[in-house]
């Protein structure tokens, strides 16, 4: 990171209405880069000798801007005024995973100019020479960012990545469905098998389902014991046969009332409760309070990006407090953006689903991938889904 860059990043003051989610993660990048052989000190921007350093010029390219996403996570309307703003088009491609991104983006071949990994796989994105350097003087807008989003454990100085939004993932049900709700996370990996028959719909990839397994067992979400798997993997596999879709585009089934119980990301249920609500439909999520699974996902753009300068005019855009706010109205979650709640409706900004308090957060845990720990997830996760 340059001087200049530094000054950039410096924090700005002025509090927003309320902060209530904390980026975790604590030491494990080092741990990371250790395993990597990088030096912690780049947190996680060592880099690849053949990814280029050099700055970008400023002239935004025709585009079209390639994106790959998760399902329904941008609100449309800012894909048009980006095109009316900056000249390119939008294109926008799915993923269900943090697993289907990188095995996609390691394909080669795709040319994303934007993607949205979660915090802890931007590591390894990075260290496999996938990653776009972050030119900042295109970014004048990162002053906007909330000073510890500037600090995040797996990209300190934002070299590589900037935090989109951050969210948590748990359980959530049909209320007439499920009456009396588990209050713990043993609890309701406990009560997926006694549900057979109902419509019980999971989130795809192995970084979402088995944290949440150790977490229920009191084990370290990001253990890369064996033991520890052979456990989480004794609920995961008593639950498989009651699961009828392991699917991660599910928003629009739930607001239909569709799904009776199921795994999800609390932005998503909130705004799926929403859309049941108006139906008669009451959809509940169950935020644990002892222990939990947090993340954030980020913008990055990928170093085969044909269109690096459209790329970082987007991540500008979105840092815009008002965009942001505008896109946490839309989607649900939590942006890292000074300034951006005062365009959320209150309903919004306060629901409970999202609005999870400080001293409850603190007391979740956030990974990030080592080689070793993808190797054991996607063995278990593997053995998950045969
Ligand atoms: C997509 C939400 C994705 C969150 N609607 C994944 N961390």
């Amino acid at each position: 990171m340059q001087d200049d860059e530094i000054k950039i990043l410096a924090p700005t003051g002025g509090m927003t209405r309320r902060r209530a989610m904390v980026a975790g993660a604590g030491g494990l990048a080092s741990l990371f880069l250790a395993a990597c052989g990088g030096k912690s000190s780049a947190g996680g921007g060592g880099g690849n000798a053949s990814v280029t350093t050099k700055k970008l010029g400023t002239e935004i390219e025709a585009g079209p801007l390639l994106m790959a996403n998760w399902p329904d996570y941008v609100d449309p309307a800012h894909y048009k005024a980006y095109t009316s703003k900056f000249g390119p088009k939008t294109k926008v491609e799915g993923y269900g995973s943090n697993d289907e991104l990188i095995a996609k983006l390691s394909a080669g071949g795709s040319n994303y100019d934007i993607v949205v990994p979660s915090g802890g796989y931007v590591p390894e994105i990075v260290q496999k020479g996938l990653a776009h350097p972050l030119d900042h003087s295109l970014l004048p807008n990162l002053k906007n960012l909330q000073p510890k989003f500037t600090q995040n454990a797996w990209d300190k100085g934002n070299k590589h990545s900037v935090t989109k939004d951050y969210g948590v993932t748990s359980f959530y049900y049909r209320k007439d469905v499920v009456s009396d709700p588990p209050d713990t996370l043993l609890g309701w990996w406990q009560l997926i098998p006694r549900l057979k028959g109902k419509s019980i719909n999971f989130i795809e990839g192995s970084g979402e389902t088995i944290p949440l397994a150790l977490l229920a067992l009191g084990l370290d979400a990001s253990s890369t014991k064996d033991a520890d798997y052979k456990e989480a993997m004794k609920l995961m596999s008593a639950a498989k046969p009651a699961i009828t879709n392991i699917n991660s585009t599910y928003i629009e089934r739930l607001g239909k009332g569709d799904i009776d119980v199921g795994v999800g990301w609390n932005g998503d249920i909130a705004r799926a409760a929403d859309t049941a609500a108006k139906k008669g439909v009451e959809i509940g999520f169950f935020v644990p309070q002892d222990r939990g699974w947090y993340w954030t996902d980020e913008w990055l753009i990928p170093a085969a990006s044909k269109n690096p300068v459209a790329a970082h005019a987007w991540i500008n855009y979105v840092l815009d407090p008002k965009v942001a706010g505008e896109e946490q109205s839309y989607m649900g979650y939590n942006t890292p953006i000074e300034g951006s709640l005062d365009y959320v409706p209150e309903k919004v900004a306060e629901n409970p689903m999202t609005a999870i308090p400080e001293d409850v957060l603190s007391k979740y845990s956030s990974g990030i991938n080592t080689p070793e720990l993808t190797a054991i997830q996607s063995k278990y996760y593997g053995l998950f889904r045969s």
